[in-house]
């Protein structure tokens, strides 16, 4: 196992991080920005190492600072987080480089992923459910015309290089394509610095369904099934809940299959989660795989039992997975997640400053990951996700009951929070009856604010 880790991030997700090393024996190595000096991240790792001013691009985004402090500080491992260079295979590479281990699949497979249209092909070489579409990148609007009059209108175009949701036009007939593709392209080159795109039969309001696996570095592959994570605005998610009721144990089964022999084939290692759309007839196709942490993996460590930082630390020092696994993990309960931003609740503009007073709920079935407190500060420079409150129940009735119980004794003062959003949607009868799609957010944003026109 590691003797230090440095943990290149900040927020819960570093507090996260520094918690499962803590509980496996590794010392810890934060980095923090000049913004940050009073974070919890710094407080509570083993030793801290400033890396710059407040903007991230200068400071946690900075490969020559995060590396030069991992030298510093002489760390075997770092562990990337969410955001940030947890995906940058880039960074991946200068890690290979030092001789330091990256917590994370190769680069070359990170790399892969984050082609999304080599990604696509690859899961469909081994049998995972893709969307009708191109094959390969489109070089002219004559091919993108041709393409879509074999799938069918609608359709969508996405950059190759893009990924949650930028540079895509959707394309209702042939008449609007050529100055979509173009919009499209230029959009990509501009936000990726490639403009390729490539198309898929346009899904109208799917669910996003995520599966998650482990995988070691001896071949072995694990699913943990799947979080359900429909209710987003703005390809920002709000709720995720595992499991999703939309997902039959024979679709879990025979999808949880396929993607453990794909991975095994692609040579993936470390946590990944493999995104779907699910369409009306409740038929599931991928559509990206993302390859770190993701924010909202509490509620399947919730229904599994599975720790899965501890799990990216001991398969990342070379664990096999049946060491680190039960001989099936299997799945019990339900499990939601809130994600609280310090945004505005109605106008969800951001909301940074000192914060006067946090209760954190606790009790049976509650867990609240942050690394907030009273008389911390939220800077306006990052991400404004300030805490995860999860509810966990023996079956999603429960937890949500857990969930309106928590919400209500979680206090913030000082700062604007979305804890009251969370109180609204969890009135919502759509909401309370699992019935929603992505398009959830857009509607009940649009009937309160028809709502609030009405004079009562
Ligand atoms: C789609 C789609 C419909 N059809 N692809 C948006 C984010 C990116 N990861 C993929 N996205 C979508 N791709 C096809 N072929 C609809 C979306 C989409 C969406 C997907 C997941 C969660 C929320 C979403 C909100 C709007 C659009």
């Amino acid at each position: 196992m590691f003797r230090k880790v440095l943990v290149a991030n900040r927020g819960e997700i570093a507090l996260r991080v520094i918690n499962a090393c803590r509980e496996l024996g590794i010392r810890t190595v934060a980095v923090y920005s000049e913004a940050d000096r009073n974070a919890l991240h710094v407080k509570f790792a083993d030793e801290a190492i400033c890396i710059g001013p407040p903007r991230a691009a200068d400071s946690y985004l900075s490969v020559p600072a995060v590396i030069s402090a991992a030298e510093i500080a002489d760390v075997d491992a770092i562990h990337p987080g969410y955001g940030l260079l947890s995906e940058n295979a880039n960074f991946a590479e200068v890690c290979r480089a030092s001789n330091i281990k990256f917590i994370g699949p190769p680069p070359e497979v990170t790399r892969l992923m984050g082609e999304k249209e080599k990604a696509r092909q690859a899961m469909k070489k081994y049998k995972v459910p893709i969307l009708p579409g191109s094959d390969g990148v489109l070089t002219t609007e004559e091919e993108a015309i041709a393409c879509a009059g074999k799938v069918g209108y609608p359709v969508i175009l996405k950059a190759k290089a893009g990924g949650g949701g930028r540079g895509m036009r959707i394309v209702r007939d042939a008449e609007s394509l050529p100055n979509l593709f173009h919009a499209a392209f230029t959009e990509a080159a501009n936000a990726f610095g490639n403009g390729e795109l490539y198309m898929e039969k346009f899904i109208e309001n799917p669910r996003h369904i995520e599966f998650q696996v482990l995988a070691d570095e001896h071949g072995s592959v694990a699913t943990l099934f799947e979080r359900e994570c429909s209710i987003q605005r703005r390809h920002q998610k709000l709720i995720e809940e595992a499991p999703s009721l939309q997902v039959t144990p024979q679709m879990r089964e025979e999808i949880g299959k396929t993607l453990c022999r794909c991975l095994t084939e692609i040579g993936y290692q470390n946590a990944g989660t493999i995104e779907f759309l699910m369409d009306a007839n409740r038929q599931l196709y991928f559509i990206e795989m993302n390859t770190r942490i993701q924010v909202e993996h509490p509620v399947t460590e919730a229904i599994t039992g599975v720790d899965l930082v501890k799990a990216q630390l001991r398969i990342a020092a070379g664990e096999r997975l049946d060491a680190i696994l039960p001989a099936k993990v299997e799945m019990r309960g339900h499990a939601i997640e809130c994600r609280i931003n310090a945004e505005h609740p109605q106008k969800f503009t951001p909301s940074a400053g000192l914060i006067t007073a946090f209760n954190v709920p606790g009790g049976n079935g509650i867990r609240v990951d942050t690394a907030q407190y009273s008389e911390g500060i939220v800077p306006p420079y990052y991400d404004s996700l300030i805490a995860k409150l999860i509810a966990y129940g023996a079956d999603r009735g429960e937890a949500i009951a857990r969930m309106e119980r928590a919400l209500s004794q979680f206090i913030v003062r000082g700062i604007e929070t979305t804890i009251p959003l969370h109180q609204e949607i969890f009135q919502d009868e759509g909401f309370r009856a699992g019935e929603f799609d992505t398009g959830f957010m857009e509607r009940f944003l649009a009937a309160r604010a028809e709502a609030e026109k009405q004079p009562v």
